[in-house]
Protein backbone atom coordinates (compact mmCIF):
# COMPACT_ATOMS: atom_id res chain seq x y z
CA UNK A 1 0.00 0.00 0.00
CA UNK A 2 2.54 2.52 0.96
CA UNK A 3 4.56 1.70 -1.66
CA UNK A 4 1.19 2.29 -4.03
CA UNK A 5 0.98 5.84 -2.36
CA UNK A 6 4.72 6.40 -3.31
CA UNK A 7 4.37 5.89 -6.85
CA UNK A 8 1.28 7.79 -7.31
CA UNK A 9 3.02 10.53 -5.74
CA UNK A 10 6.01 9.97 -7.89
CA UNK A 11 3.81 10.45 -10.94
CA UNK A 12 3.67 14.15 -10.20
CA UNK A 13 7.01 13.88 -9.44
CA UNK A 14 7.13 15.11 -5.85
CA UNK A 15 9.53 14.44 -3.07
CA UNK A 16 9.53 15.33 0.40
CA UNK A 17 12.50 16.05 1.74
CA UNK A 18 13.05 16.59 5.81
CA UNK A 19 16.04 19.06 6.68
CA UNK A 20 17.05 18.17 10.51
CA UNK A 21 20.23 18.85 12.36
CA UNK A 22 21.39 21.00 15.42
CA UNK A 23 20.39 24.23 15.46
CA UNK A 24 22.52 26.94 14.34
CA UNK A 25 23.86 24.34 11.69
CA UNK A 26 22.60 26.39 8.74
CA UNK A 27 19.15 24.43 7.68
CA UNK A 28 17.65 27.49 6.88
CA UNK A 29 20.20 29.56 5.70
CA UNK A 30 20.73 26.55 3.18
CA UNK A 31 16.86 26.40 2.09
CA UNK A 32 17.44 29.96 1.65
CA UNK A 33 20.12 30.15 -0.51
CA UNK A 34 18.00 27.29 -2.71
CA UNK A 35 15.60 29.16 -3.05
CA UNK A 36 17.21 32.22 -3.93
CA UNK A 37 16.18 34.20 -1.06
CA UNK A 38 18.10 37.03 1.16
CA UNK A 39 20.61 35.14 3.26
CA UNK A 40 21.00 37.69 5.73
CA UNK A 41 17.94 37.77 7.17
CA UNK A 42 17.74 34.33 8.93
CA UNK A 43 16.90 33.72 12.43
CA UNK A 44 16.09 31.02 14.37
CA UNK A 45 13.14 28.79 13.64
CA UNK A 46 10.78 28.33 16.12
CA UNK A 47 8.08 25.91 14.05
CA UNK A 48 8.94 24.82 10.91
CA UNK A 49 9.01 26.14 7.31
CA UNK A 50 7.88 24.45 3.94
CA UNK A 51 9.15 25.36 0.83
CA UNK A 52 8.29 23.98 -2.55
CA UNK A 53 11.06 24.11 -5.33
CA UNK A 54 10.83 23.22 -8.97
CA UNK A 55 14.16 21.10 -9.41
CA UNK A 56 15.18 19.70 -12.94
CA UNK A 57 11.39 18.73 -13.12
CA UNK A 58 10.73 17.77 -9.87
CA UNK A 59 8.51 19.16 -6.80
CA UNK A 60 10.67 19.21 -3.95
CA UNK A 61 8.67 20.08 -0.87
CA UNK A 62 11.87 20.99 1.24
CA UNK A 63 10.55 20.93 5.20
CA UNK A 64 12.78 22.85 7.73
CA UNK A 65 12.30 22.38 11.20
CA UNK A 66 13.72 24.05 13.99
CA UNK A 67 16.47 21.98 16.17
CA UNK A 68 17.11 23.45 19.50
CA UNK A 69 16.62 21.15 22.16
CA UNK A 70 13.48 21.96 23.33
CA UNK A 71 12.33 21.39 19.82
CA UNK A 72 14.00 17.79 19.02
CA UNK A 73 11.15 15.58 21.04
CA UNK A 74 8.62 17.65 17.84
CA UNK A 75 11.01 16.34 15.14
CA UNK A 76 8.56 12.93 15.28
CA UNK A 77 5.91 14.77 13.96
CA UNK A 78 7.17 15.31 10.71
CA UNK A 79 9.01 11.63 9.84
CA UNK A 80 5.98 10.81 7.93
CA UNK A 81 5.90 10.02 3.71
CA UNK A 82 9.85 11.30 4.31
CA UNK A 83 11.53 10.40 1.00
CA UNK A 84 14.90 11.90 1.88
CA UNK A 85 16.62 13.11 4.95
CA UNK A 86 19.10 15.82 5.00
CA UNK A 87 21.19 15.87 8.04
CA UNK A 88 23.28 19.53 8.47
CA UNK A 89 26.33 19.60 10.81
CA UNK A 90 27.75 22.76 11.15
CA UNK A 91 31.13 21.90 10.32
CA UNK A 92 32.99 24.66 12.88
CA UNK A 93 30.91 22.94 15.56
CA UNK A 94 33.01 20.04 17.25
CA UNK A 95 32.33 21.55 20.70
CA UNK A 96 28.60 20.09 19.87
CA UNK A 97 29.87 16.63 17.21
CA UNK A 98 28.80 14.00 20.08
CA UNK A 99 25.57 15.62 20.40
CA UNK A 100 25.13 15.53 16.89
CA UNK A 101 25.97 11.99 16.46
CA UNK A 102 23.67 10.90 18.59
CA UNK A 103 20.71 12.63 17.56
CA UNK A 104 21.44 10.95 13.86
CA UNK A 105 21.58 7.67 15.48
CA UNK A 106 18.09 8.25 17.15
CA UNK A 107 16.41 8.90 13.80
CA UNK A 108 18.52 6.55 11.96
CA UNK A 109 16.23 3.87 13.90
CA UNK A 110 12.60 5.20 13.07
CA UNK A 111 10.61 3.45 11.47
CA UNK A 112 9.16 5.80 9.42
CA UNK A 113 12.61 6.82 8.24
CA UNK A 114 13.22 3.60 7.07
CA UNK A 115 12.98 4.09 3.22
CA UNK A 116 14.40 7.74 3.16
CA UNK A 117 18.10 8.34 1.27
CA UNK A 118 20.28 10.26 3.99
CA UNK A 119 22.26 13.15 2.42
CA UNK A 120 24.77 14.97 5.19
CA UNK A 121 25.80 18.22 4.61
CA UNK A 122 28.75 19.16 5.80
CA UNK A 123 27.98 22.64 6.15
CA UNK A 124 29.69 26.35 6.52
CA UNK A 125 32.79 24.76 5.02
CA UNK A 126 33.93 28.22 3.54
CA UNK A 127 35.57 28.92 7.02
CA UNK A 128 38.73 28.11 7.68
CA UNK A 129 40.10 25.14 10.13
CA UNK A 130 36.69 24.01 9.94
CA UNK A 131 36.27 19.96 10.38
CA UNK A 132 36.89 17.98 6.65
CA UNK A 133 34.46 15.53 5.22
CA UNK A 134 36.88 12.07 6.38
CA UNK A 135 36.25 14.01 10.14
CA UNK A 136 32.52 14.09 9.98
CA UNK A 137 32.13 10.43 8.53
CA UNK A 138 34.60 9.19 11.75
CA UNK A 139 32.81 11.51 13.79
CA UNK A 140 29.02 10.56 12.98
CA UNK A 141 30.03 7.13 12.67
CA UNK A 142 28.44 6.83 9.44
CA UNK A 143 30.42 4.27 7.58
CA UNK A 144 28.99 1.75 10.24
CA UNK A 145 24.93 2.72 8.36
CA UNK A 146 23.32 0.26 6.84
CA UNK A 147 20.14 0.93 7.04
CA UNK A 148 20.21 3.86 4.24
CA UNK A 149 21.89 4.96 1.41
CA UNK A 150 24.24 7.73 2.94
CA UNK A 151 26.43 10.21 1.19
CA UNK A 152 28.23 13.24 2.57
CA UNK A 153 29.27 16.70 1.03
CA UNK A 154 31.01 19.43 2.51
CA UNK A 155 28.90 22.46 1.31
CA UNK A 156 28.49 26.31 2.31
CA UNK A 157 25.17 28.20 2.06
CA UNK A 158 26.83 31.42 2.08
CA UNK A 159 28.88 30.65 -1.29
CA UNK A 160 25.92 28.21 -2.27
CA UNK A 161 29.16 25.62 -2.89
CA UNK A 162 27.51 21.97 -3.20
CA UNK A 163 23.95 22.21 -2.85
CA UNK A 164 22.93 22.01 -5.75
CA UNK A 165 25.18 18.68 -6.19
CA UNK A 166 23.21 17.80 -2.80
CA UNK A 167 19.84 17.94 -4.09
CA UNK A 168 21.08 16.07 -7.19
CA UNK A 169 22.13 13.28 -5.21
CA UNK A 170 19.42 13.20 -3.08
CA UNK A 171 16.86 12.69 -6.22
CA UNK A 172 18.91 10.08 -8.37
CA UNK A 173 19.13 7.93 -5.02
CA UNK A 174 15.16 8.59 -4.25
CA UNK A 175 14.25 8.51 -8.07
CA UNK A 176 16.04 5.20 -8.16
CA UNK A 177 14.74 3.64 -4.71
CA UNK A 178 11.21 4.24 -6.12
CA UNK A 179 11.48 2.70 -9.57
CA UNK A 180 10.63 6.40 -10.91
CA UNK A 181 10.66 6.40 -14.90
N1 LIG B 1 30.07 31.13 7.30
C1 LIG B 1 28.89 30.51 7.17
N2 LIG B 1 27.87 30.81 7.99
C2 LIG B 1 26.70 30.17 7.82
C3 LIG B 1 26.51 29.19 6.80
N3 LIG B 1 25.25 28.72 6.88
C4 LIG B 1 24.67 29.38 7.89
N4 LIG B 1 25.52 30.25 8.48
C5 LIG B 1 25.23 31.12 9.63
O1 LIG B 1 24.93 30.29 10.75
C6 LIG B 1 23.89 30.86 11.55
C7 LIG B 1 22.74 29.88 11.74
O2 LIG B 1 22.09 29.68 10.51
P1 LIG B 1 20.57 29.13 10.42
O3 LIG B 1 20.25 28.94 8.99
O4 LIG B 1 19.65 29.98 11.22
O5 LIG B 1 20.73 27.71 11.15
P2 LIG B 1 19.58 26.67 11.53
O6 LIG B 1 19.30 26.84 12.97
O7 LIG B 1 20.17 25.32 11.25
O8 LIG B 1 18.38 26.96 10.66
C8 LIG B 1 23.48 32.15 10.84
O9 LIG B 1 24.16 33.21 11.48
C9 LIG B 1 23.98 31.96 9.42
O10 LIG B 1 24.29 33.17 8.80
C10 LIG B 1 27.64 28.89 5.94
O11 LIG B 1 27.61 28.05 5.03
N5 LIG B 1 28.80 29.57 6.19
MG1 LIG C 1 16.46 27.41 11.14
Amino acid sequence: MLSILRKARLKDKEMRILMLGLDNAGKTTIVKRIMQEDINTVSPTLGFIIKTIDYHGYKLNIWDVGGQKTLRSYWRNYFEKTDALIWVVDATDRLRVEDCKDELAGLLVEERLMGASLLVFLNKTDIDDCMTREEIEQALDLPSIKTHHWTVLPCSAVTGNNLNGGLDWVIEDARQRLFLY
